[in-house]
């Protein structure tokens, strides 16, 4: 049985909270420390109520979530007013359920096959990365993995998908640098039938997306690409990097109204990310966060889960 699981690694869980626990500031003090010092005064002012909408928004979780996080405390003020303990339990248990809703792992499944996943984002997201982390966890599951370098854009981006499918011994079908992303990916296409393979994975250029050439070139890709087989691209996946805040939010809209997104994957939660992003991403757009990166390496990505996330962010520091 081929098929990738939920959540196949044992540990992947435990990993993925000390990681994120060990990056994730939240600003300059954990979040929890705030909630802590605001809620422990045993009251439930005007005063406290600004304080931590204030340190939410700080925390990138966005005018959205934060006032909904507040309207929930304000729901149950006994709570909020009896200290900390009682006042954090409200706020972890409306992160864990908001998280919730955006957890939906990709699964590959046995048909069809290949199954092929359109990764996009603008420049520097952490794209090629992903799909080289991505690319090595399918084959550790046994799959056969094609990567197609969509992105003909930079020269040194077909060395560096290169340098992933030689790593992780996946096939990569490249053309020179300036040919026609779309006609690369579908010759990727036809390659990954001719043999047989179970998963492809096509790496696009990401200049600014605001450069409006970038979304034309992209759709005229899935144009492309849905001529092989209308159900392609199955995933079509946003890389956001989490350090930039609420403007991987404005990405995310964007893309999704150009391309119709299926996934997101976030990376770089291990850096400077104060980690509210997932929040806002759940509350204002609801698509399901498929992984989270964590470093540069092969390993340093995980199934994105909503209980881990949420211990990360409010756990006790020691746990
Ligand atoms: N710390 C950290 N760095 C990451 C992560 N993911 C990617 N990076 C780094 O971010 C930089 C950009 O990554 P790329 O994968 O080249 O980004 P890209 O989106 O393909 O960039 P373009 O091809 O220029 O559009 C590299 O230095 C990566 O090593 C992550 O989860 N954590
Ligand atoms: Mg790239």
């Amino acid at each position: 049985m081929k098929s990738s699981n939920a959540n196949p690694r044992d540990n992947e869980s435990g990993g993925l909270l000390k990681k994120l626990r060990s990056g994730l500031k939240w600003g300059k003090q954990r979040l929890r420390n705030d909630i802590a010092e605001l809620l422990g005064r045993g009251r439930w002012s005007d005063e406290d109520r600004e304080a931590l909408e204030e340190r939410l928004l700080q925390a990138d979780v966005g005018v959205a979530a934060t006032t909904w996080l507040i309207d929930e405390l304000d729901a149950q003020p006994r709570a909020a007013a009896s200290g900390f303990t009682d006042g954090l339990a409200v706020i972890e248990n409306c992160v864990l359920s908001l998280l919730q809703r955006i957890e939906e792992p990709l699964v590959i499944p046995e048909q069809p096959k290949p199954f092929v996943i359109l990764v996009v984002g603008v420049n520097g997201t952490g794209k090629t990365t992903t799909i080289g982390k991505l690319a090595q966890r399918f084959a550790t599951d046994g799959h056969s993995v094609l990567l197609a370098a969509g992105d003909t854009f930079r020269a040194a981006a077909v060395e560096q998908l290169s340098a992933w499918g030689q790593r992780t011994g996946s096939t990569v079908v490249a053309q020179a640098q300036g040919a026609d992303p779309a006609a690369v990916i579908f010759d990727a296409l036809s390659s990954a039938s001719a043999r047989d393979v179970d998963v492809v994975i096509a790496d696009t250029a990401g200049r600014l997306h605001t450069a409006g050439g970038l979304m034309d070139e992209l759709k005229k890709i899935k144009r492309v690409m849905s001529k092989v087989d209308e159900s392609i691209p199955h995933e079509t996946l946003l890389v956001l990097d989490a350090s930039q805040g609420q403007n991987a939010l404005v990405q995310a809209r964007e893309f999704h109204d150009a391309l119709g997104l299926t996934g997101l994957a976030v990376t770089k939660l291990d850096g400077t990310a104060k980690g509210g992003i997932l929040l806002a991403i759940a509350k204002e757009l609801g698509l399901p966060v498929r992984y989270v990166g964590t470093g540069e390496g092969a390993e340093d990505i995980a199934t994105f889960n909503a209980r881990a996330y949420t211990d990360a962010l409010l756990g006790e520091p020691s746990a």
